[in-house]
């Protein structure tokens, strides 16, 4: 049997109920419901996902194989009156897989751990009252521990890779609407690391693996590194959710 943990997230309809229905529909003899969080209200990350949400997470025992119980899971999201209509929509039920046991895995419908989840507050609160002490694979910190990084104030982001005058715009307008945070360039180059202070709590890398230098990814520690180099999207917009997911409610 796998250990595994999921999120689930709703801000549509009778939130706790969903959450309860959709834990029955999961029970049966391939998945046990081991431990459930509390639920615990939080901000809503992105423009059009609509209001406050209801977030939790669950514990499971499985003898599913990983894909086997995603499918499970949207599966269930989809009988509860999930309807897909495009990204970050309200929606009455977000079931995620967030660990399966120690695995990692990455292909192009399945990415476990969860990859954002070492960042979202509203994932981690809730999971670190039924899992504290679980290992992050892919960080080696516990969940508490990631949470206690989101903690630290200042919060500290960097930017690293795309160009300088697009950084600098988007640290200003972050900088006046989060002063909760301190928001900088990731620099200087890396011959200069050694001078560097106390790394931030989280590096957002517009810059890929391919991409040498300080740029790169693979310059930025292991820990605080937020890849998103294959993000398409408005990059402004990807700071502010990613803020609004480490901050606490205003
Ligand atoms: N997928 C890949 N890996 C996973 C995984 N570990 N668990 C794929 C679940 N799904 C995974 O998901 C899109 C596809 O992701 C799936 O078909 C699966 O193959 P989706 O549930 O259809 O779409 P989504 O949830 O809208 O997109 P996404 O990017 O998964 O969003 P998130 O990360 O789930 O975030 N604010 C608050 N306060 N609370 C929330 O719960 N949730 C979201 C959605 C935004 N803002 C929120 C919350
Ligand atoms: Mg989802």
């Amino acid at each position: 049997m796998a250990h595994c943990f999921i999120g689930l997230g709703g801000n549509l309809g009778n939130v706790r109920q969903t959450f309860d229905e959709s834990l029955s529909m999961l029970a049966d003899s391939d998945v046990r419901i081991v431990r459930v969080a509390d639920p615990v209200e939080t901000s809503p990350v992105g423009s059009d996902v609509g209001n406050s949400f209801l977030n939790s997470a669950a514990r499971l025992e499985t003898s599913l194989d990983p894909h086997s119980l995603l499918s499970r899971l949207l599966e269930i999201e989809t009988a509860l009156g999930r309807i897909r209509s495009g990204r970050w929509m309200p929606r009455p039920l977000d079931l995620d897989l967030l660990f399966y046991d120690e695995r990692i895995i990455d292909s192009p419908r399945l990415q476990v751990p969860h990859p954002a989840m070492w960042y979202r507050r509203f994932v981690l609160e809730p999971l670190t009252s039924i899992a504290a002490d679980v290992i992050h694979p892919v960080k080696h910190l516990s969940v508490v521990e990631l949470l206690d990084r989101l903690n630290e104030r200042p919060l500290t982001l960097e930017l690293a890779g795309g160009t300088l005058d697009e950084r600098q715009q988007i640290i200003d307008v972050v900088s006046a609407e989060f002063p909760q945070a301190v928001v900088a360039h990731r620099s200087p180059p890396a011959h200069f690391v050694a001078a560097r202070g106390p790394e931030p709590a989280i590096i957002v890398c517009f810059a890929g693996e391919a991409e040498a230098g300080d740029s790169g990814w693979q310059a930025t520690p292991l820990i605080s590194r937020l890849d998103a180099s294959e993000y398409r999207g408005d990059r402004l917009d990807f700071v502010r959710n990613v803020l609004v997911s480490a901050l606490p409610r205003q």
